[in-house]
C-alpha cells in the first residue's frame, strides 16, 4: 500500500462527517498524531518516516493551521500532522480557534493509538510543551515523547547535559529516560528504530 494524503481538517464543522464509528473518512487504520511547537520538526519527521515528501515542511513557523491526515502505507496507519502550538506572532483569538480544533479532534478520534509529543532536543520542554503533556496525560491518551534534531547537539557532553535538563523537567510527570526517544531526520538509524516502535 502506498502512502498518500487523505484529507485536511480545518474546521470543527467537518468533524461529524469525518469521524464515524471509529473511521476517519471511511478508513479504519489507527491514527498516530504528531504534536509540538511550530518548527519542532513534525512535518519533517512524518516525511522521513514515510519516506515520502508528503507533509509540507515550512521555513515560516506557525503556517500550518489545519490538521493534515496521511496514510502510512507500509504501516497501515494514519498519521496526523497537527498545527504547532505556541507561536507568539499569532493573535490570541486565532490561537483559541486552533486549540478548539485540536481539542475537538482528540475528542472525536476514537482510534487514536498514540500521540507523539515532539520537543526540540536543543531547548528542552517549554511551558507550552508541558501543558500539552498534561493535556494528554489527563485524557489518558498513550503518549510518546520524541526529542527532535539531535544531529544539532554537538557532542556527547552536550547531549548528556540536555538529557539531564529534560529529565528534570519531566520528573513530575513520572517520565524517565526509557520514555524518551531521540531522533534526527538525518540519522537513518533513529528513523528505523522509530518505524519499528510504531509498527
Ligand atoms: N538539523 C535538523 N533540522 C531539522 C530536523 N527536523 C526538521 N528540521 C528543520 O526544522 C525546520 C522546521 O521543520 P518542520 O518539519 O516544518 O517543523 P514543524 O513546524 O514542526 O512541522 C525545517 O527547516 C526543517 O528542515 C532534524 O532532525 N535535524
Ligand atoms: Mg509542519
Amino acid at each position: 500500500m502506498a502512502s498518500e494524503y487523505i484529507i485536511t481538517l480545518a474546521d470543527i464543522a467537518q468533524i461529524p462527517g469525518l469521524f464515524k464509528n471509529g473511521f476517519l473518512q471511511g478508513r479504519a487504520e489507527p491514527r498516530i498524531a504528531f504534536v509540538g511547537r511550530s518548527n519542532v520538526g513534525k512535518s519533517s519527521l512524518i516525511n522521513a518516516l514515510l519516506e515520502e515528501r508528503i507533509a509540507r515542511v515550512s521555513a515560516t513557523p506557525g503556517k500550518t493551521k489545519a490538521i493534515h491526515f496521511f496514510l502510512w502505507g507500509t504501516h497501515k496507519k494514519i498519521v496526523a500532522d497537527l498545527p504547532g502550538y505556541g507561536f507568539a506572532r499569532v493573535a490570541k483569538d486565532e490561537q483559541k480557534t486552533w486549540a478548539r480544533l485540536m481539542d475537538s479532534y482528540f475528542h472525536a478520534d476514537s482510534r487514536l493509538e498514540v500521540v507523539m509529543i515532539l520537543f526540540d532536543s536543543r531547548h528542552g520542554p517549554t511551558d507550552q510543551d508541558l501543558e500539552a503533556l498534561e493535556f494528554f496525560a489527563s485524557k489518558g491518551t498513550p503518549i510518546q515523547i520524541v526529542l527532535t534534531k539531535v544531529d544539532q547537539l554537538k557532542n556527547q557532553s552536550e547531549r548528556a547535559k540536555r538529557k539531564k535538563e529534560i529529565l528534570q523537567a519531566l520528573a513530575p510527570y513520572e517520565i524517565g529516560e526509557e520514555d524518551l526517544f531521540w531522533v534526527s531526520v538525518k540519522d537513518r538509524n533513529t528513523l528505523h528504530q522509530l518505524r519499528g516502535m510504531l509498527k
